[in-house]
């Protein structure tokens, strides 16, 4: 019997207009009356587009309050609209990074994810919905500006209210609609992911390194903060690298991530922080969410900023098959990311790209095959593997060079700044501030990075001086599609490379977060190990005293410090 496809007149909501990723909003926005089914509506229409009727897609997401709900209404809503087959993880569950890799693998049109990555879930949390395109990668400004516009004059959406799909289940399920056959394939979310994985990196090598004998093996603490990564990690951890089931931390992903912010920084993460304190482990990881980012502790705690993590990474690819297969054609980095990594393309002669922030910028340039790894200040590490930032992928490159290398996490970065010096980086975030006094500090700032006599100026703040060399709001023209994003962010950049950046958060879900990111170079051995904080004091004053921050928006002190 073949199944009604229901046309469902509706009216357009304002501002569903996808941030850095994705349509991220209070769960409460998402459940409110046809909310949900305009976005997605819009996302079929405007983002698969014309080659939407007889389209495959992939659909899951990190496990979140509503993810279930939502999943049920793509179902239904793919059916009306002609879709031939829905490949979704079982219960609704894929990492994002194992969405990009089920896209690719399958060539499938695109995919749909469901979360808001590492903000707080439950009822009171956030959800997202995110298109990715046929690359496997997050849709490009030009397919989500087109998402906007369709919520904008949407006047009905397609629905079959009577399909039924059991998500529980694996295999295939399929019905008959309108005359034609809808297929959905309920997979196993972990298997794909983990055989690519396998293919990439070398796991009998790592295997004996961090599971060998008492006292010469690398002890590991993998941290999943109840996101979607639990699942995975048991998986390659346990199972296929022998490590102990202890190793593995928060492994059972919650729809509310347990309460917390499921996002793998020092303070979020501060029980990986506080575990690796005690000094029993030598490798500490945690990821986000959906599982694309990573944060990696050394032992006692010690940590790598992800532009260092990056930069390693950049240092070492040649122990990781995949690269030893494939070759490496090039880095890059979000603009607000410190250049450490360019400093290792300047001196294997590799190109090295800027990129605004968001994962969608490096697309094209690894699909045009100029670039095999790149990474974001923001805890995200990634290769052209796939195209999505891969918080578990950069744990086992890490791995990887371990193993080959021998060496602790500490040494490891130790030797990386006396052959490269240290990029000292701190980021402060101003989460949730009211938008008014935020958007003034950035014109303000907009301002004064327009005016031509700001170069040349000197700041000073203690004993230390700063001329500015260069000063801009961050406009990038993609070098292969020549598309132009413009207003990327606030750069101040000093002639002795020290650069202040300030940014609005593209993926929070109410007020303002100001993001302020610092970066100093440095040269001197004797001043490797101090901590980023006090280098960089002179920097961050500057900083607050140009912009006006504490006066503007009255907070005294960031939310988050990384
Ligand atoms: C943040 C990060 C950015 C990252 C984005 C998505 O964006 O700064 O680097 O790509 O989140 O990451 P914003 O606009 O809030 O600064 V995830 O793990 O949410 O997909
Ligand atoms: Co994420």
């Amino acid at each position: 019997m073949s199944i009604t496809v229901k046309t469902v007149p509706t009216k357009p909501f304002d501002g569903q207009k996808p941030g850095t990723s994705g349509l991220r909003k209070s769960v409460k926005v998402y459940q409110q009356p046809s909310y949900t089914e305009n976005f997605i509506q819009a996302t079929l229409s405007a983002a698969v587009g014309a080659s939407l009727k007889g389209s495959t897609l992939v659909v899951g997401g990190d496990g979140r309050y509503f993810g279930k709900e939502a999943t049920d209404l793509i179902i239904k809503m793919c059916a009306a609209n002609g879709v031939s087959k829905l490949l979704i993880g079982q219960n609704g569950i894929f990492s994002t990074p194992a969405v990009s890799c089920i896209i690719r693998k399958y060539k499938t049109n695109g995919g749909i994810i469901l979360t808001a990555s590492h903000n707080p879930g439950g009822p009171d949390g956030d959800f997202g919905i995110k298109y990715n395109i046929s690359n496997g990668g997050p849709a490009p400004e030009s397919v989500t500006d087109a998402i906007f516009k369709y919520t904008t004059t949407i006047k009905e959406y397609l629905i079959c209210p009577d399909l039924k799909a059991d998500i529980s289940k694996l295999g295939t399920q399929t019905f008959k609609v309108g005359g034609n056959t809808f297929t959905v394939e309920i997979m196993d979310p972990v298997a794909d992911y983990v055989a690519y994985m396998k293919e990439i990196f070398n796991f009998s090598s790592i295997k004996s390194h961090v599971s060998g004998p008492d006292g010469q093996r690398l002890n590991i603490l993998i941290n999943s903060m109840h996101g979607v990564m639990g699942p995975y990690a048991k998986k390659v951890f346990v199972e296929e690298l022998g490590c102990p089931a202890s190793s593995m931390v928060n492994a059972v992903p919650l729809p509310d991530f347990g309460g917390h912010h499921p996002d793998p920084n020092l303070t979020y993460a501060a029980d990986l922080v506080n575990d690796l304190k005690k000094g029993h482990h030598g490798f500490g990881a945690a990821f986000d969410g959906d599982g694309d980012r990573n944060m990696i502790l050394g032992h006692n705690a010690f940590f790598v900023t992800p532009n260092d993590s990056l930069a390693v990474i950049a240092n070492n690819l040649e122990c990781i098959p995949y690269f030893q297969k494939n070759g490496v054609k090039g880095y890059a980095r979000s603009m607000p990311t410190a250049g450490a990594v360019d400093r290792v393309a300047k001196a294997k002669g590799m190109e090295c790209f800027e990129v605004p922030t968001g994962w969608k910028f490096f697309g094209n340039l690894m699909d045009a095959g100029r670039l095999s790894l790149c990474g974001e200040e923001s805890f995200g590490t990634g290769s052209n593997h796939i195209r999505e930032k891969d918080g578990l992928w950069a744990v086992l490159a890490w791995l990887s060079i371990l193993a080959h290398t021998k060496k602790s996490v500490e040494q490891t970065l130790v030797d990386h700044w006396k052959q490269y010096g240290r990029n000292f980086f701190t980021r402060y975030d101003y989460e949730n501030c009211d938008s008014s006094p935020a958007n003034k500090m950035m014109s303000d700032l907009n301002s004064l990075v327009a005016d031509p006599s700001l170069v040349g100026k000197v700041y000073s703040s203690g004993n230390k001086s700063y001329k500015v060399a260069k000063a801009d709001n961050f406009n990038y023209t993609d070098p292969i599609d020549k598309s132009v994003s413009k207003n990327q962010g606030i750069r101040i950049i000093f002639d002795d490379d020290s650069r202040i950046i300030f940014r609005l958060s593209g993926t929070g879900s109410s007020g303002a977060t100001i993001r302020l990111y610092i970066e100093g170079y440095e040269s001197d051995e004797s001043k490797y190990l101090m901590s980023a904080q006090d280098v960089l004091k002179p920097l961050i004053d500057i900083a607050l005293k140009i912009s006006h921050l504490v006066e503007l928006t009255g907070r005294t002190a960031p939310t988050v410090i990384t």
